[in-house]
C-alpha cells in the first residue's frame, strides 16, 4: 500500500480507497496520522448531520429515507453508524442496524459501521476522523447515526453540524431524552412511528420541555422544530430534510457554523495531541510492562495503583532529566 496512491484514489472518491482509508483510521494502524494530516486541508466542506435516539426508534429508517430524498436532489451522502454501547456486538449487530437495501448499490452513497475503539483516543475522536476521511473524499453530506441516550452519544453528536433526535411515542422517550440532556443538543426533534398512538401527546410534551429549557440551548435564536414522521412510509421526511436545510442556513447566517466548527477543531486538536503524548509516554515509560509486572502486587495489596503511576512518571522524568 503506498500512501500516495491511497490518497490519490481517496481524492477521486474511489469507494474501495475510502473503505481502506477508514479501516486505517478506525484501527489507528501505522500511517493513519500521516493520512489524516494529508487530507486535513481538504476537510470542512461536507455538511455533517447526527441522527441519534434510543434503540429501535427508527433512526436507520429515517436515515435511509433522507438519503433517498437527498439522492433525488443529486446530493452525495455517506452514512456512519456508531454504536458506543456495545463493544462486544461488533460488526454483526451494526450490520443489521444499517441495513439499507434501498440505497446500498448507489455509488453516490457510502455506508459504514463502527464499534467502540478500545485503545487511545476513544470513539468520538475516531468518528470525527472517519468523517474527515469522508469529507475529503468529497461526499456532500455525512450522516452519523448513533444509538442510545448517554454521554457517549453526546460526544459523538458534538462532531456534527446539525443533530436530529428521534423519539417514539410508546416508550417514555420524551422523559428519557429530557433526563439525558440530549434534548438540549438536538436541533431537530422527530417523533417517529407517528402511525402509533401517543404521538400527539409526545409532541406536546416535547414542546413544553423545549419552552422550559430555552435558556439551556446551545443556539439562541434557533427554535428546534418538533416533527412527526412515519419513516418506513416516507411520511414527514421531506419536512425533516427541510428542517435540516433551514438549520444549516441558520448556522451559516449567524456565524454559528464557523463557531461550531471552531470549537470542534479546538477539541480535536486537544484530543489528537493528547493521544500522541499518551502513546509516547506509554512507550517511553514501558507502561504496558510496568502495569503487567505490578498487577499482582496491586491485587494483593502490596502496592497501590497510585504508587505504580508515580513510578511510571518517575521513570519518564528520569529519562528526560537524568540525575547527575
Ligand atoms: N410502525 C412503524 N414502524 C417503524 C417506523 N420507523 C421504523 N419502524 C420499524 O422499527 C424498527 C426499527 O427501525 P430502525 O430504523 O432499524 O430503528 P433504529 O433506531 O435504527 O434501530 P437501532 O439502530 O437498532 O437502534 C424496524 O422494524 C422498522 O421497520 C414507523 O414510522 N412506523
Ligand atoms: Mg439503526
Amino acid at each position: 500500500v503506498t500512501g500516495a496512491t491511497l490518497l490519490e484514489r481517496l481524492r477521486l472518491g474511489d469507494q474501495a480507497a475510502v473503505s481502506r482509508a477508514i479501516s486505517l483510521v478506525e484501527n489507528a494502524r501505522p500511517g493513519f496520522e500521516e493520512l489524516l494530516a494529508a487530507i486535513h486541508p481538504r476537510t470542512g466542506r461536507a455538511q455533517r448531520v447526527g441522527v441519534t435516539g434510543p434503540p429501535g426508534a427508527g433512526k436507520s429508517s429515517l436515515t435511509q429515507a433522507l438519503v433517498q430524498q437527498w439522492r433525488r436532489q443529486g446530493i452525495t451522502v455517506a452514512v456512519v453508524a456508531v454504536d458506543p454501547s456495545s463493544p462486544l456486538s461488533g460488526g454483526a449487530l451494526l450490520g443489521d442496524r444499517i441495513r439499507m437495501e434501498g440505497v446500498a448499490l448507489d455509488p453516490g452513497v457510502f455506508i459504514r459501521s463502527m464499534a467502540t475503539r478500545g485503545a487511545l483516543g476513544g470513539l468520538a475522536l475516531a468518528t470525527r476522523e472517519v468523517c474527515d476521511v469522508l469529507d475529503a473524499a468529497g461526499f456532500d453530506r455525512i450522516v452519523v447515526e448513533t444509538v442510545g441516550v448517554g454521554q457517549s452519544e453526546l460526544d459523538v453528536v458534538a462532531a456534527t453540524d446539525t443533530t436530529i433526535l428521534v423519539m417514539v411515542p410508546e416508550s417514555g422517550d420524551g422523559i428519557q431524552a429530557l433526563k439525558s440532556g440530549l434534548i438540549e443538543v438536538a436541533d431537530v426533534l422527530v417523533v417517529n412511528k407517528a402511525d402509533r398512538s401517543g404521538a400527539d401527546r409526545l409532541i406536546r410534551e416535547i414542546g413544553i420541555s423545549l419552552e422550559l429549557r430555552q435558556g439551556a440551548r446551545a443556539e439562541p435564536g434557533w427554535i428546534p422544530p418538533v416533527l412527526a414522521t412515519i419513516a418506513t412510509e416516507g411520511s414527514g421526511v421531506a419536512e425533516v430534510s427541510a428542517a435540516v436545510e433551514d438549520h444549516h442556513r441558520f448556522l451559516e447566517a449567524t456565524g454559528a457554523l464557523t463557531a461550531r466548527r471552531g470549537t470542534r477543531l479546538a477539541r480535536q486538536l486537544h484530543e489528537v495531541v493528547s493521544r500522541s503524548l499518551s502513546r509516547w509516554a506509554w512507550d517511553a515509560a514501558e507502561g504496558a510492562r510496568l502495569v503487567a509486572d505490578r498487577r499482582a502486587d496491586v491485587a494483593e495489596g502490596r502496592v497501590t495503583p497510585y504508587a505504580v503511576a508515580a513510578a511510571a512518571v518517575a521513570r519518564l522524568a528520569g529519562a528526560e532529566d537524568p540525575p547527575a
